[in-house]
């Protein structure tokens, strides 16, 4: 089978370092494609950047899967655009953040986040809220760095990382922890390591339950919630992403 992972900025050195954790768990037999759109914000920090995100999201998402992709992973854990590739899509469109809390829901009684900035907080606590999973959130918290941080050797950002994810289990009680940031995804298993509690990154979850979908032969309902767009014209610049009538 083939995964098509997508990270909706357009910072290569984090694509890559998704693409690695992709391809180190996945199964034998699955292939992973690992890219970044050219046009869009280097790094996603709240909404306005989000909605940026996704045109080129949508466009590569499109691409990939007219290309035989079997499932998609949206690897930012604002999970932008999921919604509306699963509109475009047929096959299954799986979200960093809600794998990542459906995982850490079945591994401890309480999960906590550790983010980037202190404005993703509330983004990803309203996630836990839309995916049901606000129970068993124990806190969303911010190690107050800047998503491209993680991309520096020296950058600190692991550090302060660490530190959080430390105190998630010592103050919130946290039996399992999601690093809220797809820039993470190469600090779980060493996390893991030092605190013996499931420190979890939505990479390598997505790719797992994309795996289980597709290899399931489950595909999206296309009935009401992610009907496919109705065939409308659109105007000037966005004339080229007018959905056809599919019938
Ligand atoms: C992400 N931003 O996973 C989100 C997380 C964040 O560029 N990739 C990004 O920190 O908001």
């Amino acid at each position: 089978m083939k995964i098509l992972v997508i990270n909706p900025n357009t910072t290569a050195s984090m694509t890559d370092k998704i693409r690695e954790t992709a391809i180190s768990v996945a199964a034998p037999g699955t292939e992973i494609v690992a890219l970044n759109p050219a046009d869009g914000p280097v790094s996603i920090e709240g909404h306005y950047d989000e909605a940026y995100c996704v045109p080129g999201l949508l466009m590569e998402a499109k691409k990939g899967a007219a290309s035989g992709a079997d499932a998609l992973v949206i690897a930012c854990f604002d999970d932008p655009g999921l919604e509306a590739c699963r509109e475009v899509l047929e096959i299954p469109v799986i979200g960093i953040c809600e794998a990542a809390m459906a995982a850490a829901s079945m591994v401890g009684h309480g999960f906590s986040v550790v983010t980037t900035l202190p404005r993703a907080v509330p983004i990803i606590e309203a996630l836990s809220f839309k995916y049901g999973f606000e129970r068993q959130c124990r806190g969303v918290r911010s190690a107050a760095i800047p998503v491209l941080a993680l991309e520096q050797e020296d950058g600190g950002g692991a550090a302060k990382v660490r530190q959080e994810v430390i105190a998630a289990i010592e103050e919130d009680g946290a039996e399992a922890v999601l690093l809220g940031c797809a820039g993470m995804t190469d600090l779980a298993d060493a996390l893991t390591r030092e605190t013996g509690v499931p420190v979890i990154d939505g990479v390598a979850a997505a790719v797992k339950f994309a795996e289980a979908l597709a290899g399931l032969g489950v595909k999206t309902c296309k009935r009401r919630a992610y009907e496919a767009p109705r065939a409308k014209k659109y105007s000037g610049a966005f004339a080229f992403a007018a959905p056809e009538d599919k019938s």
